[in-house]
C-alpha cells in the first residue's frame, strides 16, 4: 500500500472516530471505546509478468531525404535501322532555269545531237531553241555559270545542207547568234549546232557527244 491510500485510510478513521464522539455520544457513553487505526500491510510479492502486448500503430512518414549525386553518363546506344529510300533523283542534272512560259534543263550527259533531243522529246520538250537574245543570253549565263565551254542546241540543217531550222520545224528568220564564219560545214559534215559559254553558235558535226539543254514549255492556262 502506497503512502496516498495509508493517508486516506487514515483520516476516513479519524472522520469516524469525530462522528461517535459527536452524535452518538450519548448513546455508546457507556460503551467502552475503542480506537482502531488501520495501517498498511506488508507489500506483497511481485506478481507474473504479464503476456507481451499487441504491436503499436505504425509511425508518421519521415521528411524526404536528400538528393544523390548525379550519375555517370551512360553509354552510347546501338546504331538506328538504315532510313527509307529517298525519291528519285535527277542523274546528272544541275539546276534549271525558270522563264514566264519555259523550264530550260542543263543535263550534263554527254550525247551526241539525235540521242540528246531524244532525252528532250522523251520528257515533254525539245533541245533548247534560242529564237530572241533574251533566250540567248539567259542560256549562255546557264552553261558558262555550270562551267561548260559549250552544249547542243536545238539548230540544224539535216534536211537541207544550208537551210538551217530549229528542231521544231521553225526556220531562222528573226533571230540568229552564228559567230563570225559560221556556219562553215567544216569537213562537209556539219548538220548540226552548238552553243558555247559567250552565246555564239557554232555548226558541228552531229554524231560528235556534249552536254546539252532541254526545254520545256510550262502549262500556262
Ligand atoms: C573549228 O576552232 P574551233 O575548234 O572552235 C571551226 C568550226 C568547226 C570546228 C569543228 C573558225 O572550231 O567551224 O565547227 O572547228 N572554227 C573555225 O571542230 O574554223
Ligand atoms: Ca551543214
Ligand atoms: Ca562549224
Amino acid at each position: 500500500m502506497n503512502s496516498g491510500l495509508f493517508l486516506l485510510v487514515f483520516l476516513i478513521g479519524l472522520l469516524f472516530l469525530s462522528l461517535l464522539r459527536s452524535g452518538e455520544s450519548q448513546h455508546i457513553a457507556d460503551e467502552s471505546c475503542s480506537v482502531q487505526i488501520v495501517v498498511p500491510g506488508l507489500k506483497g510479492e511481485p506478481g507474473e509478468k504479464g503476456e507481451k502486448g499487441v504491436p503499436g500503430r505504425l509511425g508518421k512518414v519521415g521528411p524526404l531525404g536528400q538528393s544523390g549525386p548525379i550519375g555517370e553518363k551512360g553509354q552510347k546506344g546501338a546504331m538506328g535501322r538504315h532510313g527509307k529510300i529517298g525519291p528519285v533523283g535527277l542523274k546528272a542534272v544541275a539546276g534549271v532555269r525558270e522563264v514566264e512560259n519555259k523550264i530550260y534543263l542543263l543535263v550534263k550527259e554527254e550525247k551526241r545531237y539525235t540521242d540528246a533531243h531524244e532525252y528532250c522529246r522523251d520528257r515533254g520538250g525539245l533541245l533548247i531553241m534560242p529564237k530572241d537574245e533574251a533566250t540567248n543570253s539567259l542560256i549562255a549565263s546557264y552553261i558558262s555559270e555550270a562551267g561548260l565551254s559549250r552544249v547542243f542546241i536545238g539548230v540544224n540543217d539535216l534536211e537541207e545542207e544550208g537551210q538551217f531550222v530549229f528542231t521544231d520545224g521553225a526556220p531562222l528568220l528573226t533571230f540568229n547568234k552564228w559567230r563570225n564564219g559560221e556556219p562553215n560545214n567544216a569537213y562537209d559534215e556539219e548538220d548540226c549546232a552548238e552553243m558555247v559559254s559567250s552565246g555564239g553558235w557554232n555548226d558541228v558535226a552531229c554524231h560528235i557527244t556534249m552536254y546539252f539543254v532541254c526545254e520545256f514549255d510550262k502549262d500556262v492556262p
